[in-house]
């Protein structure tokens, strides 16, 4: 490897990193679990059978084909503020008071 492609690859992946950043902190704003990126997000949704999904899974499948399957984060998630708002609504079923 050269000294231009080293620095090269450098570069790619610390822009890639803030383009992660960016869209996580998007995600983030929307309630979305911060660790997660939005290609993961909309691709859970669509597999869920959300119709606003759809057309945007289809976009970035489009660009990058097979773009929001390759990239889903089964792992993340947990942090997004509409599931703490579903599972701690008051007056659900594990309302402690
Ligand atoms: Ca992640």
């Amino acid at each position: 490897m050269t000294t231009i492609q080293y620095y090269s690859k450098a570069i790619c992946l610390w822009l890639t990193n803030i383009l992660v950043a960016l869209d996580q902190l998007v995600g983030a704003i929307f309630g979305i679990d911060p660790d997660e990126t939005l290609s993961s997000y909309i691709g859970k949704k669509r597999d869920a059978g959300r119709t606003w999904a759809k057309p945007i899974a289809a976009f970035l499948d489009w660009l990058d084909p097979n773009h929001t399957t390759k990239y889903q984060e089964p792992d993340e998630g947990s942090n997004s503020v509409w599931i703490w708002l579903k599972e701690n609504k008051p007056g659900a079923k594990n309302d402690e008071v």
